[in-house]
C-alpha cells in the first residue's frame, strides 16, 4: 500500500512517523479498559524510574475515542474494549502499526479479568491456551462464507517465566490454566442465571461449569481466543493475564467492593511490570 491509514488509532503512514515514534518497542500491554490501561502506563512509567511526569503522559490515539495508547519508554500499553469484534479491529491496526515501525523482538501481554472456575477471586491465571465454548484450543472465524479455524496456543517460554516471577511477588496467587473465550456476549454465553434473558436452569449451569473445569478450564473472559490466534498466525510471542474477579461455580454477579476489585486488576500489572523490569535487567 502507498498509505496505510490506521483509521481507529488516528495514525498513518503518510501522517507520522512510526518508525521513529514506535521503533523502540519491545512490550505491547492490551487490556479492555482504558482507564486501566491509562493507569498502567502510569505504573509502568514509575517501575521504570523514567524522567517526566506520569501524570503528563499523552495519549497517542487522542484524534479518536475508540482506544486509548500510551508509549511508555520500551512498552506500548492500548486498551481494547470488550468482545472479539472490538480487539480485533484493534489487533489487526496494532499489527500493522509494529510492522511499519519496524519493531522487532516484541512480547504482546492481555492484562484482563475474568471470571474463576473453582478459583477464588483474585487469583492471576496465565493462559497456556485459550479454549472455545466447545473446550477445543481454536478459534473459528466466517471469511468470506467460509470457516476458518485457527490455534490459540500461547508462548510456553514466556508463560512460564511469568508464572517463576509470580512466585517472587508477595500476595499474588497465580496459576497456569485454560480459559474458555466464548466469543459472544457475557451473560449467555459464560452460562450466567442473571441475563436479561435466560433460557437454562442452576443445575444447567453448575454441569456446564463442571465440564469446562475436567477440561481443564479455569476462567472464563471473551478475547484471549481472538488474541492468542492472531498473534500466532503472525509469529508474535504472546501471554494472557487475567485475574479472576469472582467464583463461578458460587455465583454470577461482581460482588466485591470497588476497592477490592480495584486491587485485583492491579494484580496482572504487578506481575507483567515484573516480567519488564527483568527483561530490561533492571531487577
Ligand atoms: C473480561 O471482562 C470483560 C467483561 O466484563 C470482558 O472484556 C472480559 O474478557
Ligand atoms: N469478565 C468476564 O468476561 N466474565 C466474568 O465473569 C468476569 C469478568
Amino acid at each position: 500500500m502507498e498509505e496505510d491509514i490506521l483509521y481507529h488509532f488516528s495514525l498513518g503512514t503518510k501522517t507520522h512517523n512510526l518508525p521513529e515514534m514506535f521503533g523502540d518497542i519491545k512490550f505491547v500491554c492490551v487490556g479492555g479498559s482504558a482507564n486501566r490501561m491509562k493507569a498502567f502506563a502510569q505504573f509502568i512509567h514509575q517501575e521504570l524510574s523514567l524522567p517526566g511526569n506520569p501524570g503528563e503522559i499523552q495519549d497517542i490515539c487522542e484524534g479518536t475515542d475508540r482506544y486509548c495508547m500510551y508509549k511508555v519508554g520500551p512498552v506500548l500499553s492500548i486498551s481494547h474494549g470488550m468482545g472479539v469484534p472490538s480487539i480485533s479491529i484493534m489487533l489487526h491496526e496494532l499489527i500493522k502499526l509494529l510492522h511499519h515501525a519496524q519493531c522487532r523482538d516484541m512480547v504482546l501481554f492481555r492484562l484482563g479479568t475474568s471470571g474463576g472456575v473453582g478459583l477464588p477471586a483474585g487469583t492471576v491465571v496465565i493462559t497456556d491456551k485459550a479454549v472455545d465454548y466447545s473446550f477445543q484450543p481454536k478459534f473459528e472465524q466466517v471469511v468470506l462464507g467460509k470457516v476458518i479455524t485457527r490455534s490459540t496456543e500461547l508462548d510456553e517460554g514466556v508463560s512460564n517465566e511469568l508464572l517463576q516471577y509470580s512466585t517472587e511477588i508477595p500476595n499474588l496467587p497465580t496459576v497456569i490454566g485454560t480459559p474458555c473465550a466464548p466469543t459472544i456476549f457475557m451473560k449467555v454465553c459464560q452460562g450466567r442465571l442473571d441475563g436479561a434473558l435466560c433460557s437454562f436452569s442452576n443445575e444447567d449451569k453448575l454441569e456446564y461449569l463442571r465440564k469446562a473445569y475436567d477440561a481443564g478450564v479455569r476462567n472464563i473472559e471473551m478475547e484471549s481466543a481472538v488474541f492468542a490466534a492472531m498473534c500466532r498466525v503472525c509469529g508474535l510471542k504472546a501471554a494472557v493475564i487475567c485475574v479472576t474477579l469472582l467464583n463461578r461455580f458460587e455465583g454470577d454477579q461482581i460482588t466485591s467492593p470497588h476497592d477490592v476489585l480495584v486491587e485485583y486488576q492491579q494484580r496482572p500489572q504487578v506481575l507483567v511490570s515484573h516480567f519488564i523490569k527483568k527483561r530490561l535487567g533492571l531487577i
